[in-house]
């Protein structure tokens, strides 16, 4: 058992996470070609779109050029670890190169140190929806099982390069939002519009699954002290009444979203998903030995991306079309909103860290949470935001109590510490940071970064090890 302090393990990680595209700008420089995410349009309906002013991931808030600036205002706030992902076209601009860009890795290596020199430990994200877009054009999407390749030519150089630089390791951001979430089949090269695609999804899990594995295997063999975890978007379902039939629905869109942490963490695909192919009609093309690297391979810990609840009935029949509010699904008249439409709930937390705690018995980290919110500034130049202290203020609650009830999490990476580019809307205006950016939805704005009032309270979170919230 850890040492305790104030409710969390001594030791424990608090800090921050980032994207990559959703930071940087600089989309074309210093060698760097378009990923998906550079030409994904607004909204989470959006596609992709080739539209060379699109602004937001292409400037975004210029951490390629300011991250000395940022990172030092992290360290300042006592954040021991950080998250970002690496960009796969920095490192291989089309994906095919034999050799990669020195560039881009001079640029993430020079991020590492300097996080170093600002006390925190490197959690990376190899892919935060930054495919190459040459490889998409040229062999579609992850339903080729070629992008194995070039994902694992793409990880044996970051490894290799970023050896005992980098500790933590995540495989694929939210890995299973691929099964829901339109703007992730763009990211893995699956147009919602293209035919079969619950069939071409889950080819893609599999090859992403055999990625993982052998990425897994990879990071073990160049660097022993790393670790390597699955990253998924955990929400946790209520039934939306007591009548069996909701809790079965219940149950069943809870396993639609287990199935990826289930084949990552315990290596192998669970009964309920053979069956369900079976009777959806899927059939998914494996090669001889996929099993046994699955099985052999499995990740060390689980990392999760928690915003919100949903509830599930039987009866509610999703509309047509689809929009950004009918994604939600049906509302629990319990529970506040967001401007944004997302469930505010942080016992929901607590619950969620219990079950994949009782599911896996492996670390956790609760790597993404937050508020996305409008904020004002005002006169003086300050930004009030007690709404975003309360919204963490009660997810820490959270996870302490998860803590006592047994749970082992290891730490907690709020999402967006300094205001970023949305990646659901493409908008500014939707900021989670405990730092405010001066840009706004056109990307107009000094680009200047100061203190929100949550930054001190965020401080003194850390300082006190979770005991001040
Ligand atoms: C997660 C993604 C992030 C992030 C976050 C908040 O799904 O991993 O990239 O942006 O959600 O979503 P949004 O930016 O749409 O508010």
């Amino acid at each position: 058992m850890n040492t305790m302090r104030n409710g969390f393990p001594e030791g424990f990680y608090w800090g921050g996470a980032i994207a990559a595209n959703q930071a940087e700008g600089a989309y074309l420089e210093d060698g760097k070609l378009p990923s998906t995410a550079d030409i994904k349009a607004r909204g989470f309906f959006g596609g992709l779109r080739r539209d060379a002013d699109y602004y937001p991931t292409h400037r975004a808030i210029d951490f390629y050029h300011r991250y000395k600036e940022d990172l030092a205002l992290f360290g300042e706030a006592g954040f021991n670890i950080f998250r970002t992902s690496i960009n796969w076209t920095r490192i291989f601009p089309t994906g095919e190169e034999d050799v990669p860009n020195e560039k881009g890795l001079q640029y993430y290596e020079d991020l590492f140190r300097e996080a170093k020199k600002n006390g925190m430990t490197m959690m990376i994200t190899i892919s935060h929806y930054e495919t190459p877009l040459n490889l998409v054009d040229k062999y579609g999407g992850w339903d080729n099982r070629k992008f194995i390749d070039f994902y694992l030519k793409f990880v044996r150089t970051i490894a290799t390069r970023f050896k005992g630089m980098v500790k933590f390791w995540l495989t694929f951001n939210e890995i299973g939002n691929a099964a829901v979430i339109p703007i992730c089949w763009d990211a893995a090269g699956l147009h919602p519009e293209s035919e079969n695609l619950e069939q071409r999804m889950y080819q893609a899990a599999h090859h992403q699954f055999v990625a993982s594995a052998l990425a897994t295997k990879m990071i073990h063999e160049i660097d022993p002290d790393a670790q390597v975890g699955a990253m998924i978007a955990y929400k946790t379902v209520y039934p939306y009444t007591c009548k069996v039939e909701d809790v079965k629905a219940a149950e069943a869109a809870k396993r639609k979203e287990y199935f990826f942490s289930d084949v990552q963490a315990r290596g192998y695909y669970p009964a309920y998903i053979w069956r369900y192919f079976e009777e959806n009609g899927i059939r998914i093309a494996m090669e001889r030995g996929d099993e046994e690297i699955i099985r052999a391979y499995p990740i060390d810990f689980i990392t999760f991306s928690y915003y919100r609840s949903r509830v599930v009935s039987a009866d509610y029949e999703e509309p047509a079309e689809k929009t950004t509010d009918t994604l939600e699904g049906l509302v629990n008249p319990h529970l506040p909103k967001t401007d944004w439409g997302w469930t505010v709930d942080p016992d929901g937390l607590r619950l969620a860290l219990n079950e994949l705690y009782d599911r896996y018995q492996l670390p956790l980290f609760v790597v993404e949470n937050g508020l996305g919110a409008r904020d004002t500034v005002e006169a003086d130049g300050r930004i009030h935001d007690s709404y975003r202290i309360d919204y963490m203020s009660a997810h820490i609650k959270a996870m302490r109590e998860a803590v006592k009830d047994g749970v082992d999490l290891r730490g907690y990476t709020m999402w967006g510490p300094i205001d970023i580019v949305s990646n659901g809307t493409g908008q500014m205006s939707k900021r989670y940071g405990i730092v405010y950016v001066d840009l706004d939805d056109d990307g107009n704005g000094t680009g200047n970064r100061s203190k929100k009032d949550s930054f001190a309270w965020y401080q003194q979170v850390i300082a006190s090890n979770g005991e001040i919230l």
